[in-house]
């Protein structure tokens, strides 16, 4: 019996009865309980366990095959991942539903029942850590030898609740019962140092020894990824804070100074104690770029141990190893490993320059400036002194470079620098991202290209081949087929089998039955009864909806604004014709951020306006739904007739919720903004309700000087809006609101609204026409498929990883 091939293990249930078994064996030996005495937690932690056991089968023949063949490996860098509730997902991908639904049916449970146990991480604030989900899940999909490495945070996104009206935060204390899907590996432990001073290398002028102030432990625990349709398994590897064994002072502590002696303990701790909760402001708090160095020092290490298990010299390391960097927030991963090959294993600096340049890639998913990290020299010197000193010559042979190719060009030189000098001297994570990576990609063309003209344009005039476009993708299997069974059974049936779930563009085929009545008569009815299952509203009215991080770019103000022109449309004709809408907002907005949460505060309060109202109530309902996260998405996107993707162009990266929403058949209402142009170009123009201002003449009409005021004077029914906000028809909440849009309206609401306003009557003429809107919504999925994660992995492993797929021996 060959172990290491994982063959000959002990066969694990494949029908009901060994399914029971298994179950009844984990209930006893893994959960030292019995039948009798089980709680539902029992059965929850048994069944997850039972399933996970088939996924841990599988992830032992895949590292097999890894170990085997020695592959190029893509480690994905990510700060933030939102990889929803496992249960359901590991199911689907054990393919084990059906004999687990029929086995604990014999214990008198249902697989539902047990489901709401399944608790989300909640480790991430939204785009970014839910695309972090879906790359590792179409890696795995894909064969793709990889690894995701993050942060296994205490307390995740805050719980959102609403108190009169308003946003209020609690913690997230997601794994206080536990999680089964986790397998802590305190073996491979990492140390990792702060603060200290560095020391000079005699006869070396690179070297240095850097002795840190405080040295804490990283404790890895992993968590299985598994493909769809195949046999691999990866890992996400979450590395915990830990206080070193020292740092618990027994002297103290028989002192009876018990909190001075686990302080230190405690310091550790805090590390990876919670999310930050913002997505597009940077704070700047020096736990921030702990967290990001501790992340990066722990998976670089890991990295290390692993490259040096199968290869011996450093020059194959770029040959075997990725490092995708997933925004800016691991760009400290550069001098890190910089330090580790030049002062650790005495490489020279050039060859440790050149390994470590071609060895990662940097990922930009936003074009806000103040979402662009730089940090403080002076907190940089503290923290992290050696890779301060590090920076320094990394930018100053680089700057040499911009000197020699663009002469006495000064200005452009203190553009690039990596060392920002006004109004105080700061590290540009940005643009050291850029200087020590071999690619460089936006997430959508229209952001590919900004990114190309504006932001990074002295970059990508000195290296225009390192500049990439890749477009986002979702993972079909949790947001069409585990969160849309309907859809996804009629589907497959019109094409006659599920492959499409692992080749989306096959969803095409479905064009050729837009035109069949009694396919259009079950498409309305799968999305009918998905609205009734969300019991948000009305199910024959049209479904709206607007599910997002809240932020002023995404503009949920200007939906806001129309809501309140149809309030007074109604109020002014009651007995009209009205197209029955409701209107369903989620969304969180960082707890610091006041203008975001004054909006949240009126939706509420429109809400209730309208509610309160008997004549408008009848054709209009605004709906919030609490703590929106992975779980309520795939709730809402299955319900949901029209997408609202209206932020202003050029400032959305690329959305996801927007293909999501798509695949499902819902119609997008948006401007020509990040992926919404690449939706519209392949669902058909015909099938997507534009308006707005495109990027370009949103930058000129910024530039030419907006006057936000005179959009008021101009037109009657935003005069009307604006003035019913000020007259505190809304329980005189919004003035602050309203204020704001007629000061500064930074995100050109007032420009874009006649516009908007104008569109959504053409949505409510089309709505009218239902066999019209059900063809639209058959030729939107149709057309999605190109929005697939597989094909966003495609694409970096094509032209920026360079991997091929391993693929994984089927069991015996
Ligand atoms: C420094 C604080 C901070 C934290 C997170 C700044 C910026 C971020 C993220 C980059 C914000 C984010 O989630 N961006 C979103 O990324 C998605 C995935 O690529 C895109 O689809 C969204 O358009 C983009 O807003």
């Amino acid at each position: 019996m060959d172990l290491r091939q994982g063959i000959g293990l002990r066969k694990l249930g494949r029908t009901v009865d060994e399914f029971q078994q298994d179950l009844l064996s984990n209930l006893y030996f893994r959960r030292g309980t019995t039948v009798e005495s089980a709680s539902m937690r029992d059965a929850y932690e048994t069944l997850s366990l039972t399933v996970r056991d088939h996924l841990a089968e599988r992830r032992a023949r895949t590292a097999a095959a890894h170990y085997a063949s020695n592959p190029r490996w893509v480690y994905y860098l990510s700060a933030e991942y939102l990889l929803g509730a496992q249960l359901e997902q590991n199911l689907l991908y054990s393919g084990t539903g059906e004999i687990a639904a029929q086995a604990v049916k014999s214990f008198g449970l249902t697989l539902e029942e047990i489901e709401e146990l399944d608790v989300e991480p909640g480790l991430g604030n939204g785009g970014l850590g839910r695309l972090a989900a879906c790359l590792v899940d179409a890696m795995a999909t894909r064969d793709i030898p990889a690894v995701g490495y993050g942060i296994r945070y205490d307390f995740g996104i805050f719980k959102q609740s609403l108190a009169a009206g308003g946003q209020a935060e609690g913690p997230d204390d997601w794994a206080f019962q536990g999680n089964p899907w986790e397998f802590p590996a305190p073996d491979d432990r990492q140390t990792v140092g702060f603060y200290g001073h560095t020391e000079p290398v005699p006869g070396s002028s690179t070297r240095k020894v850097w002795v840190p102030g405080e040295i804490v432990l990283g404790e890895p625990s992993h968590m299985l990824v598994p493909g769809y349709g195949t046999d691999t398994v990866n890992i996400v590897r979450l590395w915990r804070a830990r206080g070193s064994e020292a740092s618990f002072d027994l002297s103290r502590f028989s002192a009876g100074q018990y909190a001075e002696a686990v302080q230190e303990a405690v310091r550790a701790e805090n590390i990876s104690k919670v999310l930050y909760p913002d997505d597009s402001t940077e704070l700047g708090r020096e736990l921030r770029l702990k967290q990001q160095y501790f992340l990066v020092s722990c998976s670089l290490r890991d990295i290390i141990r692993r490259f040096r298990l199968r290869n011996e010299g450093w020059d194959d390391f770029p040959e075997k190893t990725v490092i995708q960097l997933n925004d800016t927030h691991p760009t400290i991963a550069i001098p890190e490993l910089m330090r580790l090959l030049v002062d650790e294993y005495e490489l020279d600096w050039d060859r440790a320059w050149s390994i470590t340049r071609r060895t990662f890639a940097y990922t930009c998913h936003t074009l806000l400036p103040e979402a662009l990290e730089t940090w403080p020299v002076h907190v940089f010197e503290r923290l992290l002194p050696r890779h301060l000193e590090i920076i320094y010559l990394i930018n100053m042979l680089f700057l040499r470079e911009v000197e020699e190719r663009f002469p006495g060009d000064v200005a452009r030189v203190s553009r690039m620098s990596i060392i920002g000098e006004h109004p105080e001297r700061r590290v540009r994570m940005a643009n050291l991202a850029v200087v020590g990576t071999e690619a460089v990609n936006g997430v959508a063309e229209l952001h590919s290209k900004l990114l190309r003209e504006t932001v990074l344009n002295d970059f990508a005039d000195l290296w225009p081949a390192k500049f990439q476009n890749v477009t986002n993708g979702i993972s079909p299997r949790r947001f069409v087929k585990l969160a849309n069974p309907r859809l996804s059974d009629l589907i497959t049936e019109g094409l006659g089998d599920d492959g499409w779930l692992m080749d989306l563009e096959r969803l095409a085929e479905l064009g050729s039955l837009a035109g069949d009545a009694s396919f259009l008569e079950r498409w309305r009815a799968i999305k009918r009864a998905n609205k009734v299952d969300l019991a948000v509203g009305d199910p024959d009215s049209l479904t709206d909806v607007m599910i997002k991080r809240f932020h002023e770019y995404k503009r949920q103000q200007l939906k806001l604004l129309h809501i309140i022109t149809l309030y007074h449309r109604i109020r002014a004709n009651p007995g009209g014709d009205w197209v029955p809408r409701t209107v369903l907002f989620a969304g969180k907005a960082a707890p610091a951020y006041h203008a975001a949460k004054n909006i949240i505060r009126l939706i509420n309060a429109v809400g209730a306006t309208i509610a309160a109202d008997p004549i408008v109530s009848p054709y209009l309902k605004v709906v919030f739904a609490e703590n929106y996260n992975v779980s309520l998405a795939e709730r809402i996107v299955p319900a949901a007739d029209l997408s609202e993707q209206i932020s202003l162009a050029g400032k959305e990266a690329s959305g996801t919720g927007n293909m999501k929403l798509a695949l499902n058949g819902a119609l997008t209402i948006g401007t020509l903004d990040g992926a919404n142009i690449e939706i519209r170009a392949r669902v058909g123009e015909e099938n997507f309700f534009l308006f707005g201002l495109d990027a370009f003449q949103a930058a000129e009409l910024q530039i030419a000087g907006y006057r936000p005021w005179e959009h008021y004077e101009r037109d009657p029914e935003l005069r009307e809006a604006l003035d019913a906000i000020n007259a505190g028809l809304f329980g005189g909440v919004g003035h602050d609101v309203a204020d704001s849009l007629l000061g500064r309206d930074e995100y050109l609401t007032l420009a874009d609204y006649r516009a908007y306003v104008d569109c959504q009557d053409e949505v409510e003429r089309a709505w009218r026409d239902q066999d019209r809107w059900t063809r639209m919504s058959v030729m939107n999925t149709a057309n999605s498929g190109f929005f697939s994660a597989d094909r966003t992995v495609a694409d970096y492993a094509a032209r920026i990883w360079r991997v091929a797929p391993v693929p994984v021996a089927k069991d015996h």
